[in-house]
C-alpha cells in the first residue's frame, strides 16, 4: 500500500472517531449526576459508567498496549474496566466534566500516536474501538430509556413515509429455496464472532416478510398468551411466573404504533408468540441467508439491500427517529428475497445460541466474545433505531441472556 493511501485511511479513521465520539457526547446533553450514576436495572450499568468504560478502553488498547505508554488516569482502572467493580458498585462516578476531560485527555494521546501508528498492522483494531464505542453508545441510550429520558438526534424530521406507511404489513412470510449460501465475515471490520466466512446449506423454509408488528402482538396478549401455559417452553413460564409480566417491556396501547415492530421482549416473550402463530423463530443462519444472500449472483450482500452505506432513506438507525417505525416503511431496503425492516428498527431474536464459527479466533481478547459461548445466551440479528452504522450489517451478531428485555428487541418468525 502507498504512503498517501495509508494517510487517507488515518483521515478516515480519525473522521469516524469523532462522529462516533460526538453522538455519544450529544446524549449527556443535560444529563444530570443522579441520572448520571443512576442504576436503572440490575443487568446494566449507570450511563455515566459506559462513557467512562470508552475512554478506558480506548486507553487500554491504544495508548497502554500498543504505543506502550504509562497508564492515564491509573485510579479509573478499577472502576471502568469491565472486570473490575460488580455492577452494582458501579454509581460513584465523577462527574460528566471530569470523565469528558478522561474522554478528552485519552482522545489528544489518540489522535497524536495515529499520525504514526502502523496502520497496516492495527487498522483492525482501530476499527474495533469504533464498533466498541458505538456499541455503548446503544446501551446508554435505552438506559436513558428506562430512566424516562427521549433522545432524538435527528436534525430533521424523517419523511413522511416512514411515519406513515401506505399499506398496512401483513403476516405473509417468504420460502427461501434450499440450497448452500456464504455466513459470515472477513472484511476488516468483521468482528472475531462474524469470522470465518463458511458455506452452509439450509432445507427450503419460510420467514416473515416483515418483524412481528404491536398489531399482531396484541391478538396473543388479547388471547390470554401470557396466562396460557401450553404456549410457553418450561424455563420461558418459570421466568413469567417469577416475573408476572402480561405485556413487553417497551408496550404502549397507543393503536398508531399497530404496524410498528414490538419491542422490549425477552427470547421467551418470542418463543411463546411464534407458538401462539404456529410458527418458530429462524435460526440465525435462517436469518443470515434470507437477508443476505443473493442468490442470482452466487454471493454475499454486506446489507439487505447491496453495498450502499446506511442512511436515513435506508433503514431506522443511529436514533435518527429516535423510536421504532413502521415495518414497512423502507421500500428500498429489501433483501434480495424481499425481507422488509431487517436492518435497524428492532434487534431480532433468534433461536440460535451464541457460539463461534468453526476456526474461531478471539480478538482482541476472549472477553469480548468467547466467554459468552457458554449456551447462556441467545443470538440477536439487525440492529435497533439505536445502533450506529457501524454496528449495522447482515453478519453482525449480538446476544443477550434470553430473560432480557430492556435491549431494543423484537422478532420475526420462520416455519420449516
Ligand atoms: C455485544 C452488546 C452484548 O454491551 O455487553 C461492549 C458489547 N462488549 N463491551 C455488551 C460489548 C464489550 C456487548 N454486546
Ligand atoms: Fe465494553
Amino acid at each position: 500500500l502507498s504512503l498517501s493511501n495509508l494517510d487517507d485511511r488515518r483521515q478516515e479513521i480519525k473522521q469516524e472517531m469523532e462522529l462516533c465520539r460526538s453522538t455519544t457526547l450529544k446524549l449527556f446533553q443535560g444529563i444530570d449526576y443522579e441520572t448520571f450514576c443512576c442504576q436503572a436495572h440490575p443487568d446494566f450499568s449507570p450511563v455515566g459508567w459506559h462513557l467512562g468504560h470508552i475512554a478506558f478502553i480506548e486507553s487500554l488498547w491504544l495508548l497502554e498496549k500498543f504505543a506502550q505508554l504509562p497508564p492515564l488516569f491509573p485510579q479509573y482502572r478499577r472502576l471502568f474496566a469491565a472486570d473490575g467493580l460488580p455492577k452494582k458498585q458501579r454509581g460513584n462516578l465523577p462527574t460528566l466534566e471530569e470523565t469528558k476531560h478522561y474522554l478528552d485527555t485519552v482522545r489528544k494521546q489518540v489522535f497524536q500516536y495515529l499520525e504514526t501508528a502502523d496502520l497496516e498492522q492495527q487498522e483492525r483494531l482501530w476499527r474495533w474501538l469504533i464498533q466498541h464505542e458505538s456499541q455503548h453508545t446503544e446501551t446508554i441510550t435505552f438506559v436513558l430509556q428506562l430512566q424516562g429520558i427521549k433522545i432524538n438526534l435527528a436534525e430533521r424530521s424523517p419523511s413522511p413515509q416512514v411515519i406513515i406507511p401506505n399499506t398496512p404489513p401483513t403476516d405473509e412470510m417468504v420460502q427461501i429455496p434450499a440450497g448452500k449460501f456464504e455466513m459470515g465475515n472477513d472484511s476488516i471490520e468483521a468482528l472475531d464472532n462474524e469470522r470465518l466466512v463458511h458455506r452452509v446449506y439450509l432445507d427450503t423454509y419460510c420467514i416473515d416478510r416483515y418483524p412481528v408488528t404491536c398489531g399482531q402482538y396484541r391478538t396473543f396478549i388479547e388471547a390470554g398468551g401470557y396466562h396460557n401455559q401450553n404456549l410457553w417452553s418450561d424455563s420461558g413460564w418459570e421466568w413469567l411466573q417469577k416475573n408476572s409480566l402480561n405485556q413487553p417491556r417497551y408496550w404502549t396501547s397507543d393503536r398508531n404504533l399497530d404496524y410498528h415492530p414490538v419491542c422490549g421482549v425477552s427470547w421467551y416473550e418470542a418463543e411463546a408468540y411464534a407458538q401462539f402463530a404456529g410458527k418458530r423463530l429462524p435460526t440465525e443462519a435462517e436469518w443470515e441467508k434470507a437477508v443476505s444472500w443473493d442468490a442470482t449472483l452466487g454471493c454475499r450482500r454486506t446489507y439487505p439491500w447491496g453495498e450502499a452505506t446506511p442512511d436515513d432513506s435506508l433503514c431506522n438507525h443511529n436514533n435518527i427517529v429516535g423510536q421504532t417505525t413502521p415495518v414497512n416503511a423502507y421500500q428500498t431496503a429489501q433483501s434480495f428475497y424481499g425481507l422488509y425492516d431487517t436492518l435497524g428498527n428492532v434487534w431480532e431474536w433468534t433461536s440460535s445460541w451464541f457460539d463461534g464459527y468453526a476456526g474461531f479466533i478471539s480478538y482482541p481478547y476472549i472477553g469480548y466474545s468467547q466467554v459468552y459461548f457458554d449456551g447462556q445466551h441467545r443470538v440477536l440479528r439487525g440492529g435497533s433505531w439505536a445502533t450506529s452504522p457501524w454496528g449495522l450489517r447482515a453478519s453482525f451478531r449480538n446476544w443477550y441472556h434470553p430473560h432480557v428485555r430492556e435491549i431494543l428487541a423484537g422478532f420475526r418468525c420462520a416455519s420449516s
